[in-house]
């Protein structure tokens, strides 16, 4: 009897959570493929879609012909006419790590007792995938791929995609041609559209596949046709003629009758190969235009793949090695305000710790205020948060459904979290600053830790926890409070013996002689960086000169535009800063005369990159980012921290981030190491 009870409480335990499964499952698919816009990153709804089949495979008996598990596919806008496809448009097996590569392979290798195996390696888009049908060389359709094996005829939004012929080139086209690929939209352009919508206020698309999506669904095909909609082709379908006998072969020749297929195609003779491909692939992620989810491996002969032929929805010939995700969901822990060296206060969210790709995720930056009213992003909701490789996390929704009630919308801090002077609104309204000033112990901190930062005072062994301490314990007030420490005070302080303190004392007195373009980069004036400084160390040769100059003058410097000019007038016009550049000279800082590039004479000779702009991001594995530079200068080049239109190309090392970014929207030229060290020595470059 007790047996029988148990039983029974189990089965509808199972069968309550399957419901509330299939409701999430439903409710996702309905906002992913009707609205277009989904809440849950597609991790989640895997997991959710993952866990629902689990159940119904220990509770068979609970299977009901509606639920989700039952079809690979959606529920079809009503808006379009359906097309089924004459060969379905099969789904790839997935392979989440090596081990599973190699299994795939042997399972091949078995099935065609072939000891070697040719695969075809390409990446795998995120987009939306599409048949196009051509007869005698002509579109004549376009249909999605909906569930495989029907489809929605978006023929006219199709034909708006500039890089889609709408009659094939050449000759020799088989009569009726069924041509498949992936409908997407480069990173730059998304983040164009994305801009362009926010100015107008609409509604931001979550990534470049949610756009593409949504742009190829518009009822409207003027819409589509002014989004900027590429294709890439992966495969035929359909076809009466002759095409080549092999994957690759068959690309290049719909390349040669005018479509688009992707230039990272490369032919594997082992596994092993094909796993080398995903890893260099992987790490060129960022640099490639195109968000991609993984990397598609197919037998490479056609014969063979038909031999192979499918299993259950998806072939027996391919497998698609996915890539670790770029969005998770997890909650709001905190929101907190950081204040920066300008004073500019930023919110930070505190996260309930998430793993992507690769990362465990604490926190994520959430830019300005403008970006929490957009977001309307709340202590205790639930986000999705991105990080597309190495970039700084970014939360890019809030899944409202999963909003605990009695939250209370983010107000922007009235006080500075650190010093509790009043804050105060930009005309803008995005960004809040601390009116405190050098009164602010949180702005003293950073402008005392970029002081001694190694591009600028280069103070080894005064890091940023042993700066806060000197503030907090009041050892120190300013920059020049620093060159007044004594061993003694520096050994008080947590994690700090004689030793240590006696080292710092020495690299203090060895951080008196630099050079005046460091210096005037240590006093951290607003938008003053290295090569501003080096600028003013040119020009004016010393000290003085800058500290009495006006504006006009200033905005004669090749590159220094008004608002520098006010910057740098209005720093030196205020007492204290005066005051704390004298006690710094009083302290023993001191420089030699720069030599100017004017007068120096040398290197008339035409240099090779001359009237160039370039910039260094990211680590370099072959030289440090600071050689880079000097191979750079050498050649003529002016060297940058900052990427914009006049740019003229930007290397890019591991781990580059947001000017990579930058480069890509702006559509500058990035080139990666091993080109940019190819460069330098076809033109014969040695740092000086
Ligand atoms: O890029 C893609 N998303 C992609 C999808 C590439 C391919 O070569 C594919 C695919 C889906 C199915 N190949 C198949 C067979």
């Amino acid at each position: 009897m007790s047996k029988n009870q148990n039983n029974y409480t189990v089965a509808s335990a199972a069968h309550k959570q399957i419901e509330k499964l299939r409701n999430q499952i439903n409710k996702a698919n309905y906002q992913y493929y009707v609205l277009n816009y989904p809440e849950l990153p597609d991790s989640e709804y895997d997991r959710l879609l993952h866990r629902l089949q689990q159940l119904e495979a220990e509770n068979p008996e609970l299977i009901t012909t509606d639920s989700p598990t039952q079809r690979v596919g959606h529920k079809p806008l009503s808006a379009f006419v359906q097309r089924s496809h004459e060969i379905p448009m099969l789904s790839l097996e997935k392979a989440l790590d090596d081990n599973q590569m190699h299994q795939f392979d042997q399972r091949v290798r078995e099935k065609l007792d072939q000891q070697t195996i040719v695969y075809s390696c390409e990446p795998k888009l995120d987009g939306v995938a599409i048949s196009l049908l051509y007869e005698n060389g002509e579109l004549i359709r376009g249909v999605t791929r909906g569930d495989g094996e029907t489809g929605e005829d978006i023929t006219q939004n199709i034909r708006t995609i500039k890089t889609i012929p709408l009659k094939l080139l050449g000759a020799g086209w088989p009569k009726r041609l069924e041509v498949r690929g992936e409908v997407y939209m480069l990173k730059a352009d998304f983040d164009k559209l994305n801009q362009t919508i926010a100015l107008k206020g609409g509604k931001l698309f979550m990534n470049p596949r949610n756009a593409a999506a949504g742009s190829l669904r518009q009822l409207n095909s003027s819409v589509t046709a002014m989004r900027p909609l590429k294709m890439c082709c992966y495969s035929v379908g359909v076809f009466n003629g002759e095409l080549p006998k092999d994957h690759y072969n068959v690309l290049q020749q719909l390349q040669k009758w005018g479509l688009c297929i992707s230039s990272e195609i490369k032919l594997a003779s082992s596994i092993k190969e094909c796993i080398a491909y995903y890893n260099a692939l992987l790490t060129r992620r960022n640099l490639l235009p195109y968000d991609m989810d993984g990397i598609v491996f197919k037998v490479n002969d056609l014969q063979l793949q038909q031999r192979l032929g499918a299993v259950s929805r998806a072939p027996r010939w391919a497998v698609a090695y996915k890539f670790p995700a770029h969005e998770e969901i997890t909650t709001i822990e905190d929101i907190t305000f950081q204040v920066g060296r300008s004073g500019a206060i930023t919110p930070v969210a505190r996260l309930k710790p998430v793993f992507i790709g690769g990362v465990t995720v604490k926190n994520a930056t959430l830019h300005n205020m403008n970006e929490i009213k957009r977001l309307d992003v709340r202590k205790g909701d639930t986000v999705v948060v991105r990080r597309a490789g190495d970039v700084i996390p970014k939360i890019i929704s809030v899944v409202m459904s999963k909003r605990p009630q009695n939250t209370k919308k983010t107000a922007l801090p009235k006080i500075c979290p650190v010093c509790g002077s009043q804050t105060q609104q930009e005309p803008d309204k995005a960004v809040v600053r601390c009116t405190g000033g050098l009164f602010c112990p949180a702005m003293r901190k950073e402008a005392i830790k970029h002081f001694a930062s190694r591009r600028a005072m280069d103070i080894r062994g005064l890091g940023s926890k042993l700066t806060d301490q000197f503030v907090d314990r009041q050892l120190i007030c300013s920059v020049a409070d620093l060159y007044r420490l004594t061993a003694p005070m520096i050994a008080e302080c947590e994690k700090m013996g004689e030793k240590s303190a006696e080292n710092l004392i020495q690299a203090l007195n060895k951080s008196k002689k630099t050079t005046l373009e460091r210096f005037i980069y240590a006093l951290g004036i607003p938008e003053v960086g290295e090569t501003t400084a080096a600028a003013l160390s040119h020009y004016f040769g010393d000290l003085t000169a800058l500290t009495i100059t006006d504006s006009e003058t200033l905005e004669n410097i090749d590159d220094i535009g008004p608002v520098v000019a006010k910057n740098i007038v209005s720093f030196f016009k205020q007492p204290h800063n005066r005051e704390v550049v004298e006690q710094l000279i009083d302290c023993g800082i001191h420089w030699s005369e720069p030599v100017s590039k004017k007068s120096s004479g040398v290197n008339q000779e035409k240099a090779p990159l001359e009237n160039q702009t370039w910039v260094l991001t990211g680590t370099l594995e072959s030289m440090t980012r600071e050689e880079g530079k000097a191979y750079l200068v050498a050649l003529g080049a002016k060297v940058t921290n900052t990427v914009s239109a006049k740019t003229t190309a930007v290397v890019v090392g591991k781990k580059a981030g947001s000017k990579l970014a930058k480069a890509q929207s702006l559509g500058i030229q990035v080139m990666d190491e091993i080109t940019f060290t190819q460069l330098l020595k076809e033109l014969n470059s040695s740092p000086p």
